[in-house]
């Protein structure tokens, strides 16, 4: 790769091997035409997959901003991320190879023996009760059994709604009683660093009140003994002994519109929201964004980093991957666990060629120093991926560099759990700029606009917005369309509303600052400051707590708390230790705040608004900007 150094940044340029049977070769030429015209450009992504009845209408955006794309078309997603691979040369290439935190447990499945999984999944669920249109609640960890239940979901037209496995039983309540479901399908347990974070125990609590929940499937994991409810609870193992789990099932056919899941995001306030993707279009983007951005190969090596439980897991660990007919890597523990260089272990055994991650592990494991990657061979991998907050150009070089040998090209994905889909990035083909995103994909359109909508000069910082509808965006937010559009489409009508704040340069490329709303993204992890002071409010030592992000070398940003308390407690190291801990047990571990401040009181609008601006800007020494609204 050759680098070519302007004032304030550097430009890598593709070497001429990486364009050698590219995916996108003339990427401007696409661009043009995908301009021009959006929908002929996305019908013939389209056509690449199959559909049992093909679709009438592209878009139809007569009820904007609630979009439908291939409006009457019939398919299945997993139609296309299994069922057409068993007919032709894929049937016996390996689908799934996982490997476990005890790296001498793997387990490794065909396309033939994926299918054979999934249908014996689907017929337990059939047996259970799940139609069309019942939500199945997910909490896994990541092993196989998440991959064969999403999809099993999905292969019935059933929703799934997964859980990220490790948020605390509160939020996991709070999930299943907004999706109403009446299924859960959990594990024993999950491991974590070499010890056992107790999923079932979890599901317990959680489910304690839960007017809706009927069974709970339990996949054995790590072993140790759980309780079993005889009525509710039942042995996945065991099930699958059962002469119903045997037989086809066939692949329900449903309208491309279909919901295909919901996925709980934190947003600037309240509870969070389930995002509600659906089949046709989420299927169709999510082929065409990972085949045109990583270029997969008919012997790629896929390795998505990311946890089934967070948008990424999704769309480019379980759905992207199967869809473009890839071999998935998928490994249960962390990168750290028992040494540093477990990643790199792994990429070296098993021949890794794509290797897709988030910039909080980078700056990690980069902090281990050179020598433990510069001990094992990387010379498989070809390309590399970052995703989930800006990536810095320090991170980005260690990661081109000592992983990527100075040989593979760094694609920077921006995009959202709304948007199902990469919505700025590079293909292999373009030059990169090191901490740029790049640009909009294929058919899509953005532009940074200041509070009134206006576009702002090129360099300057303004609200990040996208212009187009795109197919694998989401439809609403489930069972609160005016949120939808308060959130999304308000501000600015006929564009999409991001949350983040960016500049476009001369050349088009985005530099994505952050969020602008009171969203934080902590180790990549999306995390809304309301959930976190509920939380702490939920303590009977706190009276009212604010909390921010501040940034962190590591994780990006670091959650900080300012509590007031309660009359007659008072201010100790232990009551911070006790109010950290509570966060962990009641939201979950990765909402720790860094720190907890006690305070006398917090700044308050005039309507009684906490100001977590004003915390923040004294908090980083800066400038309290406008303080015309603060109370007394
Ligand atoms: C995929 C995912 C979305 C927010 C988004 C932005 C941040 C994601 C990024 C990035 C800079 C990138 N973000 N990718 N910022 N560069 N390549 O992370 O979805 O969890 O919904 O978070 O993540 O702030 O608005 P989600």
């Amino acid at each position: 790769m050759s680098e070519e150094s302007t004032p304030e940044k550097l430009v890598y340029h593709p070497d001429p091997s990486v364009l050698e049977g590219a995916t996108v070769q003339d990427w401007r030429a696409l661009e043009a035409s995908a301009t021009a015209d959006p929908q002929a450009y996305w019908a013939e992504q389209a056509s690449q997959l199959e559909w049992s009845r093909p679709w009438d209408t592209v878009l139809d955006d007569s009820a904007a901003p609630f979009f439908k794309w291939f409006v009457g078309g019939r398919t299945n997603i997993v139609t296309n991320c299994v069922d057409r691979h068993l007919r032709g040369a894929r049937k016996n290439k390996l689908a799934l190879i996982w490997v476990g935190e005890d790296t001498s447990k793997v387990r490794t499945f065909s396309y033939f023996s994926l299918n054979r999984e999934v249908e014996q999944f689907a017929n337990l669920l059939t047996a259970m009760g799940v139609r069309e249109g019942d939500v199945v609640t997910i909490y896994l960890p990541r092993i196989p059994e998440v991959v064969f239940a999403m999809l099993a979901c999905a292969k019935l037209g059933a929703v799934h709604s997964l859980i990220f496995a490790g948020y605390s039983s509160d939020a996991l309540s709070s999930r299943i009683q907004d999706s109403e479901s009446k299924l859960v399908i959990t594990a024993d347990g999950s491991w974590v660093n070499g010890k056992v974070f107790p999923l079932k125990d979890i599901v317990d609590e959680g489910i304690h009140f839960s007017a809706t929940v009927e069974n709970v499937i339990v996949v054995r994991n790590t072993g140790q003994d759980v309780s079993m409810d005889p009525e509710r609870d039942h042995w996945y193992h065991d099930l699958c002994a059962l002469p119903i789990a045997r037989g086809h099932c066939p692949t329900v056919q449903v309208d491309a519109e279909h919901p295909l899941y919901l996925l709980y995001t934190s947003g600037s306030t309240g509870s969070p929201k389930a995002i509600l993707h659906t089949h046709g279009g989420y299927m169709v983007g999510v082929h065409t964004s990972l085949q045109q951005t990583f270029d997969i190969r008919e012997d790629d090596r896929w390795w998505c980093t990311a946890d089934p439980g967070w948008v990424t897991g999704h769309s480019y660990l379980v759905y992207g991957p199967l869809l473009t007919g890839a071999t998935v890597f998928m490994y249960e523990g962390s990168p750290t666990y028992p040494h540093p260089d477990r990643w790199w272990q792994l990429i070296e055994h098993y021949g890794i060629t794509t290797f897709y991650t988030a910039p909080t592990a980078i700056r990690s494991l980069m902090r281990f120093g050179d020598a433990w990657p510069r001990r094992r061979d990387l010379s498989s991998l070809r390309l590399l991926g970052s995703v989930g907050e800006p990536i810095n150009p320090e991170a980005w070089r260690w990661f081109h560099e000592v992983i990527g040998g100075g040989r593979c090209p760094i694609m920077d994905t921006w995009w959202q759990t709304e948007t199902g889909m990469f919505q700025i990035t590079t293909v292999p083909s373009m030059p990169l700029k090191p901490g740029a995103a790049g640009r909009p994909v294929f058919g899509q359109d953005a532009e940074v606009v200041d509070e009134e909508g206006h576009p702002v000069p090129d360099g300057t910082e303004g609200l990040l917005v996208l212009k187009n509808p795109a197919p694998a965006m989401f439809r609403t937010i489930f069972k609160d369309e005016q949120r939808y559009i308060d959130t999304y489409w308000a501000k600015f009508p006929g564009r999409y509303l991001t949350g983040d704040a960016a500049k476009r340069d001369e050349d088009g490329y985005f530099w994505v600052i952050g969020r602008t709303d009171d969203v934080i993204k902590v180790s990549g992890h999306r995390l809304g400051n309301a959930e976190v002071e509920a939380a702490l409010g939920g303590h009977p030592a706190v009276v009212e707590a604010a909390a921010i992000g501040l940034p962190h070398e590591v994780k990006g940003n670091a959650i900080h708390a300012y509590v007031v308390l309660a009359m007659g407690r008072e201010p100790s190291q232990a009551l911070e230790q006790e109010l950290r801990d509570h966060v962990a047990k009641h939201l979950s571990p990765i909402a720790k705040p860094e720190r907890i401040e006690f305070v006398e009181k917090l700044p308050k609008t005039r309507s009684g608004k906490i100001m977590r601006r004003v915390l923040r800007a004294r908090a980083l020494g800066q400038d309290e900007g406008d303080l015309t609204t603060l109370e007394e």
